[in-house]
């Protein structure tokens, strides 16, 4: 018997993923959070029946949400990450030894004490001394902090249920105000392919508040249109310029400096679709 989950990207679009075993479903206190094996993609995550991370492609979203900030800020100390309860992009910004506090603010535990008993190649992360964990709601933590910082990660789930307050203009005002002088801010901004206006006005949010503002692309097969874009706004260090290369002993897989200078690259068609000028 083949069982498949299936996730509606949109109306009349769907990705089914064949299902070897349930390993995990609970109700947090926010979503529906499930955690399959899959023939497929490996371990899967998904919160409202929407994937979020599959073992197979994880680490093209989060090696690159992670390094493609902090590679461009000249020294980054402070970091402050948003979401990101799978434990992926922590474990990323983990990799940074001069980085000297990460504070990672998600709104929902059930998915942190998911993550550190289901999904072992995501969670070393939660047991870094460097880490502050804080869990609030992302949009009042921002609001409300005086503490400040260089790098700022926001890796939300969709613009919908509880991660749609991290789209807003308020909100991009608010990380505009804790970055440092030459701070950096990245966040995962939907699905360039069949999100267009999504993403659009995503970026133009995004690049009323801060000065400079670049879009980069990548391929990711269980997200919507199999292609997923992250938008960066900065105070200062161009993003699509890295000033420091990652680490040998990272043993990255997807992420290089060639693969930085690339992922900047957006074709025509989509340039013109998000009004992107230059
Ligand atoms: N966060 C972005 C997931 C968005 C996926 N959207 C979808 N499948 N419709 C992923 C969290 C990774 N740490």
């Amino acid at each position: 018997m083949k069982v498949y989950f299936v996730e509606d990207w949109l109306d009349g679009l769907y990705l089914g993923v064949q299902i070897e075993s349930v390993v995990y479903t609970t109700r947090t206190k926010f979503q529906e959070l499930a955690i399959f094996d899959t023939v497929e993609f490996g371990r899967m995550l998904t919160l409202d029946n929407v994937i979020q991370v599959t073992e197979v492609d994880e680490y093209i979203y989060h090696e690159c949400i992670a390094h493609v900030p902090l590679l461009t800020h000249p020294d980054p100390k402070r970091v402050l990450l948003i979401g990101g309860g799978d434990g992926g992009t922590l474990r990323e910004i983990t990799r940074h030894q001069n980085i000297e506090s990460i504070t990672m603010v998600d709104i929902d535990e059930g998915v942190i004490e998911a993550s550190k008993k289901y999904l072992p190649g995501f969670n070393q992360g939660f047991y870094d001394p460097r880490l502050n964990l804080v869990i609030q709601d992302g949009s009042v933590f921002v609001s409300e902090t005086e503490e400040r910082f260089d790098v700022i990660i926001i890796d939300s789930t969709d613009p919908e249920g509880p991660g749609e307050v991290l789209f807003t203009t308020e909100f991009y005002q608010s990380l505009r105000r804790l970055l440092t002088p030459s701070g950096i801010m990245c966040a995962q901004t939907e699905s360039p392919l069949v999100m267009t206006q999504t993403v659009k006005d995503i970026y133009h949010r995004i690049a009323d508040v801060f000065p400079i503002t670049k879009i980069f692309n990548v391929p990711m097969a269980c997200y919507p249109g199999g292609w997923w874009c992250f938008t960066c706004g900065s105070l200062g260090p161009d993003p699509e310029k890295p000033l420091r290369e990652p680490e040998e002993s990272w043993n990255l897989k997807f992420y290089s400096p060639e693969v930085h200078e690339k992922v900047f690259i957006l074709g025509p068609k989509l340039k013109r679709d998000l009004g992107i000028r230059e």
